[in-house]
């Protein structure tokens, strides 16, 4: 076991929010609370974005969670006690349960859990509910890239080589992700790589590239065809790669064969000059690398999009071939971990198929429960979502670490089937706008409260350390699920409230899977040992598995496969009504859907209010100046915000930050289309109208 934490004046941890999970070092200042400053981490290397360096900020949020909270008789929630909050929701669930059967109960996850309350969260779901209706908000990050890398490679790990890596790289081909500021301490590792940038914004990334791509949103896959169609008719294709460690090159190039670089400028925009220089860079570098952001992944067509800039990547032989390789950047602090252990609708620990009888058969085992028992898999999230308080949908939904209300597609449909249910129960540290509507609210603890681990984008396993005590009347994760399980009948034991406890029954649980934990310890990963999945139990000690597919590929016969993918185009296109695209995504200065960062007063300084990026012409043609207000309509509805001229945009395309509620949510206009292989939504194309408001509006 570590050290009690309340002891400990610093401790080495990581980062709160994203996926690079850069290192830090906390501090307990007492009077001037905690400080922060970063570690000399790998990914890194003392260095910090405006969040990170603001993090500790929202440890002392002035309207942080304190005690649990219930829906009074005059509709307020009011404070209330842990047992009464818990004995309230446990029986209320007993009820809709014996009224309509488990699966009226619904569970929602997210990438930002630890492993061990992503693993717990799933057992929970699959035992103490018995419901299959459990998903996460992972399903709207990266599922599209998970399936197509899965498909391709056998597993499915964000990046399978480290991130120090890509400083070796002579070109790096970002497409869809604006590092800049999503991952800002990353950029140092492209210090002395030329960067390829496909995105149809001029970002701070794309500022920093040597050749910028900027397609219409929604075309990357016409775009990554293309790539190949050039590779192949310029003879820049690894024929001896290809022969040796892949399968379906054939049927892949027979695609991107219609796909001439006349006809994919038409679709996307990228001139063909342009399109052939980026591949010949590709091609001409001693190591290159391609990465896939949200930007390709989020659209109707993700998993194909994905899998087109791999057959890309296949085709130059990089993937294990030491000249570089794939990789997804993932997104959330646990966005990695988070879609290993069970809250995925269909799968078990150890990354393992909840339909695989010997997956069943084993996890069962390890629960101490037989495998009938176990439900099947359930709906994705944005289904689920839908699917809440009407006809056959969950009558009941326990959201753990996300805020729907602002972060689902076609957000103003997602919040009327939370309203409509029986029973909405949210465990959050802040009152997100999803806590604000739910009857239950239970406040848990946050990173610099409690112990666990986390899985980066490159595999590795990283500790997350307590500084602080929790305040008196917050809980763990961990507890609340125990605490719930115990009231729903089922033995304490099955759900440990030490997190060491409950990742060495995920080990177990893990043992054998494609993500395989049973190796990594507490003790290890404390004595400073960097271990990447998998990392089995043997002896001697495994040290862990930095690099992928140097051998050979996790498919059975250890090769790679091509995909035979074409492109379809997006759910919905531009039409009188609704001329203009309009895509979403990121700022630096705020998170996700900025529950923690519209509470830190520093980052409300930069970035205080929704905004929309327009070419000055199409403002013009709209009647807007520079921050004049907007409306932007789409079929779904219409959101406002302040406009930001920016002659680099293209002018047939808008885009907006997701991060603000209320009127200003970018989601009341996006198209919930989903990808039918992953479930992932469009989030990134919706055909929409740009008006001007009258300033009295908001
Ligand atoms: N500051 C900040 N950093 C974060 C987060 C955050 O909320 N804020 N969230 C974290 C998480 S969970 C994630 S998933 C990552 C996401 O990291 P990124 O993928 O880098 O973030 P996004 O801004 O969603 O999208 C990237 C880019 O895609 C572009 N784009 C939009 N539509 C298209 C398209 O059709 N094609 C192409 N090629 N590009 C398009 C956008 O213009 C945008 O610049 O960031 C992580 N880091
Ligand atoms: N339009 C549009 N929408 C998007 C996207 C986009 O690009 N465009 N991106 C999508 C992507 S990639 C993502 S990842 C999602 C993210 O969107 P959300 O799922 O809404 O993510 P967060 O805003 O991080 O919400 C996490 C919530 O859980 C709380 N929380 C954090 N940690 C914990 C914990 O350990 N336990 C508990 N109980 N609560 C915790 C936080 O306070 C916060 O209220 O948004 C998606 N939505
Ligand atoms: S890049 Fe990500 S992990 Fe690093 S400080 Fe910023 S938000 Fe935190
Ligand atoms: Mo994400």
């Amino acid at each position: 076991m570590s050290e009690p934490p309340s002891r400990t004046p610093e401790v080495d941890t990581h980062c709160p929010y994203c996926a690079l999970q850069c290192g830090t070092r906390l501090a307990d200042g007492r009077d001037i609370g905690v400080t922060v400053r970063p570690a000399d981490f790998p990914v890194n290397r003392g260095r910090l974005c405006q969040k990170g360096w603001t993090a500790p900020d929202v440890l002392a949020a002035a309207d942080r969670l304190t005690e649990p909270l219930a829906r009074a008789p005059d509709g307020h929630l009011a404070g209330t006690t842990w047992d009464d909050a818990l004995d309230t929701v446990a029986g209320r669930l007993r009820e809709l349960r014996a009224r309509y059967g488990p699966d009226a109960v619904a569970v929602f996850g997210g990438g930002g859990l630890t492993n061990e309350k992503a693993y717990l969260l799933g057992k929970f779901a699959r035992l103490a509910l018995g419901t299959s209706q459990i998903d996460y908000n992972g399903r709207f990050c990266m599922s599209s890239a998970a399936a197509a890398g899965n498909a391709a490679f056998g597993v499915d790990r964000g990046l399978p080589f480290p991130v120090t890596d890509l400083a070796t790289a002579d070109t790096v081909l970002l497409a869809g992700a604006n590092v800049a500021e999503t991952m800002p301490p990353l950029m140092q590792h492209f210090d002395t790589a030329e960067l390829v940038v496909i995105d149809p914004r001029h970002t701070a990334t794309a500022q920093r590239a040597k050749l910028h791509l900027q397609p219409a949103p929604g075309t990357d896959l016409a775009l990554a065809l293309g790539l190949l169609h050039i590779a192949v008719v310029e003879g820049l294709t690894d024929a001896d790669y290809i022969r040796r460690r892949t399968h379906g090159f054939e049927a892949a190039v027979r695609r991107a064969m219609a796909w001439w670089p006349e006809r994919v400028e038409g679709v996307t925009g990228v001139p063909a000059s342009v399109q052939r220089t980026a591949v010949r860079m590709l091609a001409a570098a001693g190591r290159a690398y391609v990465l896939t952001g949200r930007g390709v992944e989020q659209h109707s067509q993700g998993t194909d999009t994905a899998a087109a800039f791999i057959n890309l990547a296949l085709a130059l032989g990089l993937p294990g071939s030491g000249r570089g390789g794939y990789g997804c950047l993932t997104g959330q602090g646990n966005g990695q971990g988070g879609r290993e252990h069970g809250q995925k609708a269909d799968q078990l620990p150890g990354y393992r198929s909840l339909t695989d009888p010997a997956a069943r058969t084993h996890v069962a085992g390890v629960w101490g429960v037989p495998s009938e028992s176990l439900p099947g898999p359930g709906r994705t999230a944005y289904e689920l979502l839908d699917s809440l308080g009407h006809g056959q949908g969950p009558r009941a939904l326990l959201v753990f670490g996300s805020n729907p209300v602002v972060s689902a597609p076609h957000a103003a449909r997602v919040a009327e089937r939370l309203a409509s249910l029986d029973l909405l129960v949210v465990a959050d540290f802040v009152p997100s706008e999803t806590a604000r509507a739910a009857d239950v609210v239970l406040p848990v603890t946050q990173w610099a409260e409690e112990e666990g681990t986390l899985t980066s984008l490159e595999g590795r396993v990283l500790r997350r350390r307590a500084l602080l005590t929790p305040p008196p009347h917050v809980r763990t994760d961990l507890e609340v699920l125990h605490g719930l399980a115990v009231r729903l009948g089922e033995p304490a034991h099955r759900y440990p409230t030490a997190p060491e406890d409950v990742f060495d029954e995920l080990r177990a649980a893990s043992r054998g899977g494609r993500a395989d934990y049973s190796g990594i310890s507490y003790p290890r990963l404390d004595a400073g040992e960097a271990l990447h999945w998998p990392c089995p139990d043997t002896e001697p000690a495994h040290p862990g598995t930095p690099r992928l597919f140097l051998e050979r590929f996790a498919h059975p016969d250890g090769r790679a496969r091509f995909a035979e993918v074409d492109h379809r185009g997006p759910a919905e296109h531009t039409s009188a009504a609704y001329p203009l695209y309009a895509t979403t995504g990121r700022v630096l200065a705020h998170y996700q859907s900025g529950a923690q960062t519209r509470r830190v007063a520093e980052l409300n300084g930069v970035v205080p209010e929704p905004f929309v990026s327009v070419h000055p012409d199409t403002a013009a043609r709209a009647g807007l100046a520079d921050h004049s207000l907007a409306r932007v309509t789409s079929a779904r509805g219409s959101m406002t915000a302040r406009v930001r001229l920016d002659a680099t945009m293209r002018q047939d395309t808008l885009f907006v930050p997701f991060h603000f509620p209320g009127d200003g949510r970018a989601n009341l206009f996006t198209h919930p289309a989903l990808d039918p292989r992953s479930g992932m939504p469009e989030f990134k194309l919706s055909a929409v109208r740009l008006e001007a408001l009258p300033e009295a509006t908001p």
